[in-house]
């Protein structure tokens, strides 16, 4: 899943982008928006990793894209300017914690700027749809333009009022009439503030919070210098600041999380290996991660929990103790779980 960086200019966004990824950012890739595929790190594969001893243990990687930003004051070119976020899978919004802005004012005209450029790609679309209404046409099609313009003014009148589109509640087929939109105030949105380092270990401001209850934060740049460091030097400042851990790999997997995916496993002596899926999937749409053949062909998933592999260490003893199970095409893959599809092909 990509994921897009997204914020006002200056709000520390090439300064995440290289926190998470490890990447310097690029000027000269900017405008495209550059690319970062940073691991995503999690203590339960180096487990089982430590159990199967495999010749190469992969952690699934997540996509980031570091993108220009929005100008606070000129702001009639910012439609424009998010164009580059619309296939994105998911908005990491980040706010600049780092020089005394109000964060929450903040995150209220970026969100604005949102329905602004949503707003702007559906009136085009009613304008469109006006016009082939005025037009002679077999009866099915007119009707397929009548209910597509019905959709279009109640979301419309949906982000005139103020709030993004998932707030018109769409059907699963309403969400499919208008998917090439690629509406951003539909996307899963986190919210992460850059925060000074004045600010550590203090909580984000009610108002913020109450806007996105989810929102957290990091102070990245320090985290950045504090990274370069010797272990020795690294531990003696962070001491002094009142820091016990760099908590870069802590936000990958918070934003892994907040962008409803999870992860299932696979394990063997030649690889043991994360997979990223989006939470509520299938068995077979789990096994088409790892290959379409094996979606197509699925018969069953052997599955055990990671509760229970941990416990008992063994799919030996997994199976002795009743934990390990036969799942079918229906079977919703849950976090963590240790699978092995069997498959027709
Ligand atoms: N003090 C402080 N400065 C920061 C922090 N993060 C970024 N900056 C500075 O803010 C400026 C803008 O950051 P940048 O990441 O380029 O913002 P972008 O325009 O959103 O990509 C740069 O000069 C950064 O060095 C931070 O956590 N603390
Ligand atoms: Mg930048």
């Amino acid at each position: 899943m990509k994921i897009g960086i997204a914020g006002f200019s200056g709000s520390g966004k090439s300064t995440v982008f290289e926190w998470l990824t490890g990447e310097k950012p690029d000027p000269s890739r900017l405008q495209q928006g550059q690319v970062g595929n940073p691991a995503v790190p999690d203590p339960r594969l180096n487990f089982l990793a430590s159990l199967f001893n495999p010749k190469k243990t992969t952690f699934t990687r997540m996509e980031l894209l570091d993108t220009p930003g929005l100008h606070p004051t000129e702001r009639r070119d910012n439609p424009r300017r998010l164009a580059i976020l619309r296939d994105a899978g998911g908005l990491l919004v980040v706010l600049n914690g780092f020089s005394g802005e109000n964060l929450a004012d903040a995150l209220r005209r970026f969100r604005e700027e949102l329905l602004f450029a949503d707003l702007e790609v559906i009136t085009n679309r009613i304008d469109k749809v006006k016009d082939q209404l005025k037009k002679s046409k077999p009866a099915k099609l007119k009707e397929l333009d009548e209910l597509e313009h019905a959709l279009l003014t109640r979301i419309a009148g949906v982000l005139e009022g103020g709030q993004g589109a998932a707030a018109a509640n769409l059907k699963v087929d309403e969400e499919k009439m208008i998917r090439s939109f690629q509406l951003l105030t539909l996307k899963p949105e986190l919210v992460f503030v850059n925060i000074g380092d004045d600010a550590i270990g203090k909580p984000l401001p009610e108002a913020l919070l109450k806007l996105a209850p989810a929102a957290f934060y990091a102070p990245v740049k320090l985290e950045l210098e504090l990274a370069e460091l010797g272990e020795e030097d690294r531990k003696a400042f962070m001491a002094d600041l009142g820091m016990t851990d760099l908590s870069r790999d802590d936000n990958i997997r918070k934003i892994f999380a907040g962008m409803n995916q999870i992860v299932f496993f696979t394990v063997g002596e030649d690889e043991c290996r994360s997979w990223a899926i989006p939470k509520g999937s299938t068995g077979p749409q789990g096994a088409g991660q790892i290959h379409s053949d094996l979606e197509r062909g699925f018969v069953r998933a052997e599955v055990v929990s990671y509760a229970d592999f941990q416990k008992h260490r063994s799919m030996k003893e997994a199976k002795t103790h009743g934990v390990y199970r036969m799942e079918g095409k229906t079977y919703i893959v849950q976090d963590g779980d240790i699978m092995h599809i069997l498959a027709s092909t």
